[in-house]
């Protein structure tokens, strides 16, 4: 059930934490933050290289000058709608041109994209209406088998504050965003409100990766997404040369702006979009359009340097391959510099922020064994253990983090922000991390598992990540999650969900192999699940949640 609010509840602010006063001042000053629209991005993009290719899928080619003209006409379509500066309209389009055209258009109507991703559903996408009091969605016709309009129609009624339905494709009885995109402008028509907005409001909404119960809304205001693509460009080295590759779904924060498609975009560098990241359809694309940067997940990382075994093409121009998202183990890192690129990047980020990479040039041995370093100046860092004091330098604790990009509340939602922030402001990641103090490794972090993913296992707490860890060192498994079962005597016991590569190997022989590298007998899997392939979330991670009611389910 959707509940209306009264208008002064209804506005964009309600609800958002603002940057305290001090620290916004302290991020203008340093020049972090402009003052300027996200949107305006494509503004000086279309000004400085109108005629460089600024986005490319298998059907259609955009100049920034002609994105930045659509984008244009979308906008007025949408204000003629009757989408108002400040609205929230959910956007969840798969991986095309047409993601981006919706994006600008909505950014300069001065509406408030909430980045869904394609693999939500009503459960998800009502949820996020519920909460952002969005107006409108914006939706394929199909994709990938589903049927989105009757996904939409099912949710206007369970939400009638969702006014708008805005189709790609065959719209029915929908808006049709390519009528939009032809919208004729009527030149006395109020221009839409560019430059109209307050910076330090919210451009859009991200959601959060986390895994247990629904995602959360993020606030990413125009100040500081703005400087989180441009701060990513730098970082990362794009240059106006490069061909960055959108290969995770793109309203994922990893590949619109860390840097991605937004990043790309500071420089003039081309964005290719792929609603087809297995890696034969990705490796062709690659060669085709001679990409140089992309943005994977651990597994889809993996996959593709398995496939240079067996595709006939391999990915040569690649010199800047992000891979983030999940602990990845150092043999790992150099298995996909080996086959893939040594421009291996490891990203440590987050949608509600802060962002550690490797950087180009760093030494080998930071490239595999860390997840990087901060991204700004200005990102503060801090590990604590459970009473909340700093552990001791080069100790393992929770990470906390606040700076120039971090959120300060999620939207709309009291209850999870007394838990998930600290009074001074920092954020509770729920990372388990230690920050190497010194030697060569110094001031890289160590993403060393999740705070709350043990498993309570008689009087002791296990790490996931470590069984798991010790787990992959089995040539016989190729992924693996450990999960907490219940048990009747030891509260809760390990479950190790295993896909195997090849020749299957029983719970006995695990354990052996596992006490052969001395691992103690409370971390050994209580029970094996063998499955064809892990579950994953909408932007391919691993999804215990999902395992675990498997194991249950069975
Ligand atoms: C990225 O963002 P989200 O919001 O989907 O997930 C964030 C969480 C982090 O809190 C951490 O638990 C985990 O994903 N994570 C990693 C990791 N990168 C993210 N855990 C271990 N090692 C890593 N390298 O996942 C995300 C956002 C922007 C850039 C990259 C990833």
């Amino acid at each position: 059930m959707s509940v209306e609010l009264e208008p002064e509840q209804s506005g964009l602010g309600h609800g958002f934490v603002p940057f305290p006063a001090d620290r916004a001042a302290e991020y203008r000053r340093a020049g972090y933050w402009l003052g300027r629209p996200l949107a305006s991005i494509l503004d000086v993009a279309a000004s400085k290289w109108p005629q460089r290719p600024a986005i490319i899928d298998t059907d259609r080619t955009y100049t920034f000058a002609e994105l930045d003209a659509v984008a244009h006409r979308v906008a007025a379509a949408l204000a003629d709608l009757g989408i108002n500066p400040g609205d929230r309209v959910l956007l969840q389009l798969p991986n095309t041109t047409q993601f981006a055209v919706a994006l600008f258009g909505l950014l300069r109507a001065g509406a408030v994209p909430v980045m869904c991703l394609p693999g939500h559903r009503a459960a998800e996408l009502g949820h996020f209406a519920e909460v952002s009091g969005a107006v409108g969605l914006v939706i394929p016709d199909r994709a990938t088998g589903f049927d989105y309009r009757a996904m939409a129609t099912r949710l206007t009624q369970s939400h009638p504050g969702l006014r708008h339905v805005i189709v790609d494709g065959d719209p029915g009885s929908f808006v049709s965003l390519s009528a939009l995109a032809d919208f004729v402008v009527s030149p006395d028509a109020p221009n839409p409100p560019r430059g109209t907005v307050d910076a330090a409001l919210p451009a859009l909404l991200l959601v959060s990766g986390g895994t247990t119960g629904m995602p959360k809304l993020i606030p990413r205001t125009h100040d500081d997404y703005l400087y989180n693509a441009t701060g990513c460009a730098q970082a990362c080295q794009l240059r106006a040369d490069d061909v960055y590759l959108v290969a995770l779904p793109a309203g994922h924060n990893f590949p619109l702006a860390c840097p991605g498609m937004l990043g790309a975009m500071t420089v003039g560098a081309t964005t290719v979009f792929t609603a087809d990241p297995s890696p034969e359809s990705a490796f062709a694309l690659i060669n085709r359009h001679g990409v140089t940067a992309t943005a994977l997940v651990n597994a889809l990382a993996k996959l593709w340097a398995q496939a240079c075994d067996w595709e006939p093409v391999r990915p040569k121009s690649l010199r800047l391959l992000q891979v983030g998202g999940s602990r990845m183990a150092a043999d790992e890192a150099h298995y996909l510099r080996k086959m893939l690129t040594p421009g291996l990047q490891q990203v440590f980020g987050m949608a509600e922020g802060m962002l550690n990479f490797t950087r180009p040039g760093d030494p080998v041995q930071i490239i595999e064994h860390t997840q990087g370093r901060p991204m700004s100046p200005h990102d503060e860092l801090r590990v604590v253990d459970e009473n909340g004091g700093d552990v001791a330098p080069g100790d393992e604790g929770e990470l906390l983090v606040r700076g120039p990009y971090t959120l300060n509340g999620y939207y709309r939602a009291d209850h999870a922000n007394a838990e998930s922030f600290c009074p001074d402001g920092f954020f509770r990641t729920g990372d388990r991390v230690r920050i190497f103090a010194d030697g060569p490794l110094a001031g890289h972090v160590e993403v060393t598992g999740r705070i709350k993913d043990v498993i309570h296992r008689g009087g002791e707490t296990v790490s996931a990540s470590e069984v798991q860890e010790h787990l992959l060192g089995h040539p016989a498994i190729s992924s693996v999650a450990a999960v907490a079962v219940p048990d009747q005597y030891l509260g809760e016991k390990i479950c190790a969900a295993v896909v195997f590569s090849g020749q299957q190997v029983n719970l006995a022989e695990l354990n052996q192999y596992l006490d052969g590298r001395g691992v103690a007998a409370h971390s050994r899997p209580d029970m094996l699940v063998a499955m064809a392939s892990l579950p994953t979330t909408a932007v391919g991670k691993v999804d215990k949640k999902r395992i675990v009611a498997q194991i249950g389910a069975q």
